[in-house]
């Protein structure tokens, strides 16, 4: 019998999580248990063995897609690439290395669902971070200055955990790190966006891929380039048909 229409994708960009993925895949595939729903991996020119591992994963969970860049695009580019494969109406992101805790992606979609249709994104703030205190502090000063400059009312834009409606990513502009910034430009775009609190774990394996100065750097163009684009947003409201 052929699998059900997913409703839901949960897309997850990764880069060399050979020791994460499987594990987070088989989170996922409990957590949503009993929905229609696709996950579709993005391997982003893995230089490990994190793309034979999902691919061999593909016979244990029936919903488990893989797609794979030929070459490093970095995370905004997987999880765009896995939203445009992506079946389902509504996407969930989260990140690869098992930090975000599968369990809180339905909660992430009801509150969606339940929403008015102008809502178009529910995201995850990290309540009790588990990483070094160094991050932390980059984060706070970050999220901050963030949230002031572009008043998008998000504590937490850097946790990877989201849902939102696919349609509505698809008409914002797309740019590297553009993953931190989708409730700015979702509000840009004329749609109300909400937040929830979300666990957060320890990195048990792999390494992060960031560095706190190579994001402070990208973040300040980042943070004049969406300041510029909200400068140029003109809203018609409401479009009658005549
Ligand atoms: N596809 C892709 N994913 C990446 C890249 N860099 C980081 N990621 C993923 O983005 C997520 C967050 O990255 P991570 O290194 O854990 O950042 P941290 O939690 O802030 O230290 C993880 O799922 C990574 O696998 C990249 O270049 N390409
Ligand atoms: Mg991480």
């Amino acid at each position: 019998m052929p699998a059900a229409a997913p409703e839901i994708s949960v897309v997850v960009p990764v880069f060399d999580e050979e020791g994460a993925a499987p594990d987070l895949a088989r989170e996922i595939a409990a957590a949503f248990k009993g929905r229609k729903f696709e996950i579709v991996f993005v391997d982003d020119a893995s230089r490990d063995g994190t793309r034979a591992a999902l691919t061999a994963l593909k016979r244990e969970i029936p919903q488990l897609r893989v797609l794979g860049h030929r070459n490093n695009a970095g995370q905004s580019r997987a999880i765009r690439t896995g939203i445009l494969g992506a079946k389902g109406a509504v996407v969930v992101t989260l990140d690869g290395d098992g930090q975000n805790d599968p369990a809180d992606g339905p909660k992430l979609v009801d509150a969606l669902l339940a929403g008015p249709p102008d809502l178009a994104l529910v995201g995850g703030e990290r309540v009790k971070r588990q990483d070094s205190q160094a991050k932390k502090v980059a984060s706070r000063i970050g999220n901050g200055v963030r949230k002031r400059l572009l008043k998008d009312t998000a504590n937490d834009t850097g946790c990877g955990l989201k849902a939102f409606r696919r349609e509505a990513f698809l008409r914002l502009p797309y740019f590297d790190h553009i993953h931190r910034y989708l409730p700015a430009l979702m509000v840009r775009e004329g749609y109300r966006t909400a937040f929830l609190p979300v666990n957060h774990r320890h990195r048990t394996t792999g390494r992060s891929k960031y560095t706190n100065l190579g994001r402070l750097w990208v973040s300040l163009s980042d943070l004049f380039g969406v300041i510029w684009l909200q400068s140029r947003a003109r809203n018609p409201g409401e479009v009658d048909e005549l």
